[in-house]
């Protein structure tokens, strides 16, 4: 029986290639892939948001979890497709129009697909028109804004008040170093959250 507890310290570590031989193995042997998914990888993965929330680890260890992680789902995805194994929730995500800080954004987005999001990352620079867009095709529950200059952040007051007269009814959460709960409050969003161990939370909230 593979050791699904080492598949989640695998992940934990950063240590890629013991993720990936932890994860073939695991599906050779015949174990369900939402079971090595949930046990060993998204075990992993609450961890490290847990310890990043408490400020026992800092972003270099984050992103290196999340890299053994995405190998490990490289291998997974396949076959939780085969089993028809349904995402936690859709969300699209970019960072606002005239931004290209994408660091904050691409962390939010490894560990909500960490969680279970099926993550489509639209990248920086998304103006209302290509969210509104996106949004449509998609059908997403979820939209994440990211901004981190301040003078992108009326970008994302444009994005909400497009998407609502566009009659896309998907939440929508913000962040980035600038954006504030306040903030989120006085443009309409559905949530802030100020790293990306707490907008794992919110969008699961979000989508509950
Ligand atoms: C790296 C960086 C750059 C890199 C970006 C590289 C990249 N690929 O992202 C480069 C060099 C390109 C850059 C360019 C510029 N930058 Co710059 N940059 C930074 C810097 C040093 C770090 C930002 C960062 O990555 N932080 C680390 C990440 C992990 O944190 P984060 O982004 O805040 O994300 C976390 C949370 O905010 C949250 N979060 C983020 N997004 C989202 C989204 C959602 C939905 C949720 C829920 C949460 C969430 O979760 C994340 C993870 O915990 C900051 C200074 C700083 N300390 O913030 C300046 C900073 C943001 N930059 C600044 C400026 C001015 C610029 C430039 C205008 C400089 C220039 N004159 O050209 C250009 C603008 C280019 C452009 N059009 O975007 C200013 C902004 C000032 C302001 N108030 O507007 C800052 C604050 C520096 C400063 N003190 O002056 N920059």
């Amino acid at each position: 029986m593979a050791d699904l507890k080492a598949l989640a310290d695998a992940v934990i570590k950063g240590d890629q290639s013991t993720a990936v031989e932890i994860t073939e193995s695991a599906l050779v042997e015949g174990t369900a892939a939402k079971i090595v998914l949930d046990e060993g990888l998204i075990a992993g993965m609450d961890i490290v948001g847990d310890r990043f929330k408490k400020n026992e680890i800092y972003i270099p260890e984050v992103l290196i979890a999340a890299r053994a992680m995405k190998m490990a789902m490289e291998v997974l995805e396949p076959e939780l497709v085969k089993a028809g194994v349904e995402p936690v929730g859709k969300l699209i995500i970019g960072t606002t129009q005239g931004d290209l800080h994408d660091i904050g954004k691409n962390l939010v987005a490894m560990m909500l697909k960490g969680a279970g999001f099926d993550v489509i990352d639209l990248g920086v620079d998304v103006g209302p028109e290509k969210f509104v867009e996106k949004a449509r095709v998609t059908g997403t529950q979820l939209i994440g804004m990211s901004a981190l200059l301040t003078t992108t952040m009326p970008s994302m007051e444009k994005t909400i008040k497009a998407l609502k007269e566009a009659g896309i009814s998907a939440k929508i959460m913000i962040g980035g170093a600038p954006v504030t709960q306040g903030y989120a409050e006085k443009i309409g969003a559905d949530g802030y959250a100020a790293d990306a161990a707490s907008a794992v939370d919110l969008a699961k909230g979000l989508v509950a």
